[in-house]
C-alpha cells in the first residue's frame, strides 16, 4: 500500500479489524446489509503521515443524512465564536473586499460568525442535511466538495479569498494534493489557509484510538502537514494547540515567503521529533497500549455487569464506533446510549448494534455507571450532570480521564 501524499510504500502497523461507517446508524431490517471494511492505520515513514490503509467511498459518509451537528456543544459554539474573533483580528484587516471560505462548514458553527458582522462568506459543505440548516441561519452555503473546478468558479463569482478555513475536515480529505492545488488558485497572495484537527501528538499521549475511524483518513501531527503541503509551495507559519476534541491543534499555512513565522513552528516541530512522532517504533508501542485499552475497558465492564450494574453509553460519538467495534461491546454489556442528535434516536449503533435513546432517557433513570464517549466534551458534560454524579453514578472512560 502506498502513501496518499508521497507514494511511499507505508507501515501498516496494526488492524482495528472489520468497521462499519462510524455514523452510519441505522434501523434493524438494515442489520444485514451493514457496510464493513477493515480499519487498519498505517504510518509514512518518508513524510510522517499517519493514516488509514483504506477508506470508503466519500459518498458513504458524507451524504443527505450525515448523522453529526457541530452546534451539539455549546462549548464548541464559543470555541468558534472565538476562532472567528481571532481570524478577523489577525488576518482580515483589508476591510475592503474581505472574503472568507470554509471548507465542510458543516450547520454553520463557525461562518456564522462572520455573516453577523456582514462580512462577505462562503461555506462549502458536500453533506446537504447541514448545510441546509447553515443556509436557514443565514451562512451562505455551496453543497459540494472542494475541488480546483469549485475554486475557479467560486473565484470567478466572488474573487480572491483572504482566508480559507476548516475545522475537523482537513483531517477527513484524502486527496490533500487537490485541497492545495485549489487553495492556491483562490487565495490572495497574503491569504492564509487555516485548519484545525484532533492532534497526533495527544492521541498517542492519551491512547485515544477512538479518533481512528473511516472519516478521519489522517491523524496530522506538524510534521506531515508542513510535508503535505510543501509540495505546492504553501509553508507552514503558525502553530496553535486546542483543547477541543480530546486534544487538537490549528496549523496556520500560507504561500511560501509571504508571511512571517512564528517561534511556534520550531518548537512544536522540535517537541514532535523529541516525542518520536517521525519514527515507526512509537506506533508500534501506540498498538499494545491499544491492546491494554482493550482490556482495561472490557474488564471494568465485565466487571461492573457481574455485579449486577446498570451501564448504559453517554454520546453515541463517531468515535464510539472503533471503541464498540475493535473491543467487541454490545447490548450485553452496554443496554443503550443516550445521546442528543434526533436523527439517531430510536437507531442502533454502527456494527454492535446497541439501541440508541434521546438524551432524556438518561435523567428518566440514572444508570450506574455511564460510559462516556464524548469524552472530548467532559467539562461541559459533567457540569451538566452534578446530579447523576451526586447520586452515585460514575462516568467511565476508555481515556484515564
Ligand atoms: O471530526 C468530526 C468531529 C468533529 O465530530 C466528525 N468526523 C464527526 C464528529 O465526531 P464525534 O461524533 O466523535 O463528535 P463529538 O462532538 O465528540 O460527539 C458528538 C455526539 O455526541 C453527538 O451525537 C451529540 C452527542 N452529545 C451528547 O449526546 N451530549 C454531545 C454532547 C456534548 C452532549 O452533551
Ligand atoms: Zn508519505
Amino acid at each position: 500500500m502506498k502513501c496518499r501524499v508521497c507514494q511511499n510504500k507505508i507501515n501498516t502497523f496494526m488492524s482495528f479489524g472489520k468497521m462499519p461507517i462510524a455514523n452510519a446508524f441505522l434501523n434493524k431490517e438494515d442489520f444485514e446489509k451493514e457496510y464493513f471494511f477493515d480499519l487498519s492505520p498505517a504510518f509514512c515513514e518518508k513524510c510522517f503521515a499517519f493514516q488509514i490503509e483504506t477508506q470508503p467511498d466519500p459518498q458513504l459518509m458524507f451524504h443527505d443524512n450525515y448523522a453529526f451537528f457541530s452546534k451539539t456543544s455549546k462549548h464548541m459554539q464559543e470555541h468558534f465564536k472565538k476562532y472567528a474573533e481571532w481570524v478577523e483580528k489577525n488576518f482580515l484587516y483589508e476591510k475592503e473586499n474581505t472574503f472568507v471560505v470554509e471548507l465542510g462548514s458543516n450547520d454553520g458553527i463557525l461562518l456564522e460568525n462572520f455573516a453577523l458582522k456582514g462580512i462577505k462568506h462562503l461555506g462549502i459543505e458536500p453533506s446537504a442535511n447541514v448545510a441546509e440548516v447553515a443556509k436557514k441561519n443565514g451562512v451562505n452555503t455551496l453543497i459540494n466538495f472542494f475541488n480546483q473546478d469549485i475554486a475557479n468558479k467560486v473565484l470567478k463569482e466572488y474573487g480572491k479569498a483572504d482566508a480559507i478555513l476548516a475545522a475537523n475536515v482537513m483531517c477527513h480529505i484524502p486527496n490533500l494534493n487537490e485541497i492545495s492545488k485549489s487553495a492556491k488558485i483562490l487565495l490572495k497572495d497574503k491569504g492564509v489557509l487555516i485548519f484545525e484537527d484532533p492532534y497526533l501528538g495527544e492521541m498517542i499521549k492519551k491512547v485515544s484510538y477512538d479518533q481512528i475511524y473511516d472519516e478521519h483518513v489522517y491523524i496530522f501531527s506538524a510534521l506531515a502537514v508542513e510535508n503535505i503541503f510543501l509540495k505546492d509551495d504553501f509553508e507552514l507559519i503558525d502553530l496553535l494547540p486546542q483543547i477541543t476534541h480530546g486534544g487538537s491543534m490549528r496549523y496556520v499555512l500560507c504561500k511560501k515567503g509571504m508571511r512571517k513565522k512564528s517561534e511556534n513552528v520550531k518548537k512544536i516541530l522540535n517537541n514532535e521529533r523529541k516525542q518520536n512522532l517521525d519514527k515507526l517504533f512509537t506506533y508500534i508501542k501506540f498498538k499494545d497500549n491499544c491492546e491494554a485499552s482493550k482490556k482495561r475497558l472490557l474488564d471494568i465492564l465485565n466487571e461492573n455487569k457481574q455485579k449486577g450494574k446498570k451501564i448504559v453509553g453517554y454520546a453515541a460519538t463517531s468515535k464510539s464506533t472503533t471503541i464498540l467495534n475493535y473491543c467487541k461491546i454490545g447490548p450485553d454489556l452496554i443496554e443503550y446510549i443516550c445521546d442528543t442528535t434526533q436523527i439517531k434516536h430510536n437507531k442502533y449503533s454502527p456494527g454492535m448494534h446497541i439501541p440508541i435513546k434521546p438524551y432524556e432517557e438518561f435523567n428518566k433513570k440514572y444508570p450506574d455507571i455511564a460510559v462516556l464517549f464524548a469524552w472530548n466534551h467532559k467539562t461541559e458534560i459533567e457540569l451538566k450532570e452534578k446530579k447523576f454524579e451526586k447520586k452515585g453514578g460514575k462516568f467511565i472512560s476508555h481515556i484515564y480521564l
